[in-house]
């Protein structure tokens, strides 16, 4: 009896951390650190008006280019070509259409090719809908159970789940996994609000794993230099393709995309969000270290963990702020600095201490003098990490939601509000200060 009474009061009183153990989850043992100034230039000036933001802005992306994610080597191929399949009118019962495009990256039909499902309303307004251009883990078909979609014939990597359910086999998706990831897309929400899903499976792009940059895009660009990209940057590059073809497509909207990513594809989102300023909202579910986390908190997970695990990532400079991070040019506050003044979610999960909940929203609040000298509201005054299920801000949103890891409903209501309210219409519109000029977008 004491015994089981000792076995409960030891399984009760363990807090359940969802994280490797061995790493910090304590905020009383975040050490000290200080964050470099957004809006200092590397010869110490202070920027302070609007119209100096670019240059300060080119600064920092150099610096994420040159120490993060690595310098993409090429930009739209000029070969680029868009083969697009049977656009089916009733999906949904028939309020939506589908249809597979596949964009062959540099023309050529048997080389590198990056597959878009795209879902759009039936009936669209002239001029498109809003789109949310969204990268996702394991395959199109795995998004929606329709058997139109699509496998993909691509490297996918698989968890022992995965390989035990017959979802992936020899590292190919299978016809088993149809659906498989769907509670994860919002896909009948997204289109009762009158917008569109264009996703992407990012192993389409560079397959994820370690593979010295033997495959994918790599292959074709040659193994990268130490300041080139790595695989984040890779999909990031494969977003900006997306919507290079959603220009063309008659039911979307261009200018009215958001590109969305979860994990490792959330520090995706924020990156293809800050090099290609097509991107109306940059939107990151979980993101973490790499992502909105800010890298100096030394909470969850580390640079050097994820280095480490994930060599392929990050551009081969990163590996200098292994347990280095103070020496790191810039910090994840910058990132997010890269999009203003165009809106920007930011979303954490309670149960994701890996993450660092608490640092992605720093990041968020050390951006914020940006946005506001670029003339938005920012964070709309929100000062203190708020509680859960309550979003805050302005043209910059944070939530952190109760639950784990993940992608649910109620995040996806989020995004769809602040698509509605930010980039339809425009409700936290950017307002002129002073010498501020009017749009930098
Ligand atoms: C974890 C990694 C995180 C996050 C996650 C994911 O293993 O440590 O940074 O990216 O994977 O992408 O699912």
């Amino acid at each position: 009896m004491i015994f089981r009474y000792l076995i409960a009061t030891l399984i009760f009183s363990t807090p359940l951390i969802a994280g490797p153990a061995g790493y910090n989850y304590d905020e009383s043992k975040v050490p000290e650190y200080t964050l470099p100034d957004p809006l200092v230039m590397e010869n110490g000036k202070k920027v302070e008006i609007a119209a100096a933001w670019k240059v300060r802005r080119d600064e920092i992306l150099g610096l994420f280019e040159e120490h993060v994610y690595g310098k993409a080597p090429i930009g739209r191929p000029e070969k680029l070509r868009f083969v697009e399949g049977e656009k089916f009118d009733d999906f949904l019962g028939g309020k939506a259409t589908l249809q597979h495009v596949r964009i062959l990256l540099f023309g050529d039909e048997n080389g590198p090719h990056l597959d878009l499902l795209v879902i759009a309303p039936k009936n669209v307004p002239e001029g498109g809908v809003p789109a949310f251009v969204a990268l996702n883990f394991s395959g199109n078909h795995s998004v929606h159970s329709d058997k139109r979609i699509p496998i993909p014939d691509s490297w996918m990597r698989s968890s022992s789940d995965d390989k035990k359910a017959g979802y992936v086999k020899d590292n190919r998706a299978q016809e088993a996994g149809r659906g498989f990831k769907k509670n994860r897309w919002a896909v009948e929400k997204i289109i009762d609000s009158g917008m569109a899903l264009a996703t992407f499976y990012y192993g389409d792009v560079d397959p994820d794993f370690d593979d010295n940059f033997e495959n994918g895009i790599h292959a074709v660009t040659g193994k990268p230099a130490a300041g080139e990209w790595g695989s984040i940057g890779s999909w990031a590059w494969g977003c900006s393709r997306a919507l290079d073809y959603l220009e063309t497509n008659d039911s979307v909207d261009a200018k009215k995309a958001a590109v969305f990513g979860h994990s490792r594809l959330g520090k995706t989102s924020l990156w293809a969000g800050a090099t290609d300023q097509r991107f109306a909202l940059s939107i990151s579910n979980n993101s973490g270290c790499g992502g909105a986390a800010l890298s100096r908190r030394h909470f969850g997970e580390t640079v050097e963990r994820i280095n480490t695990s994930f060599p392929h990532w990050f551009c081969d400079n990163f590996v200098k702020y292994n347990e280095n991070e103070g020496e790191l040019p810039v910090d994840q506050h910058q990132l997010i600095s890269l999009i203003a003044p165009r809106p920007v979610y930011i979303a954490s999960a309670e149960g994701d201490e890996w993450a660092d909940p608490k640092g992605e929203f720093l990041s968020a609040l050390h951006a914020d003098p940006v946005y506001r000298l670029t003339g938005t509201e920012g964070l709309a005054g929100a000062k203190e990490h708020p509680a859960v299920n309550t979003p805050v801000g302005g043209v910059i949103r944070y939530h952190v939601r109760t639950g784990k890891h993940d992608v649910t409903d109620y995040d996806w209501e989020q995004y769809i509000k602040a698509m509605k309210d930010l980039v339809v219409n425009k409700k936290d519109e950017i307002r002129a200060p002073g010498e501020a000029p009017t749009i930098l977008r």
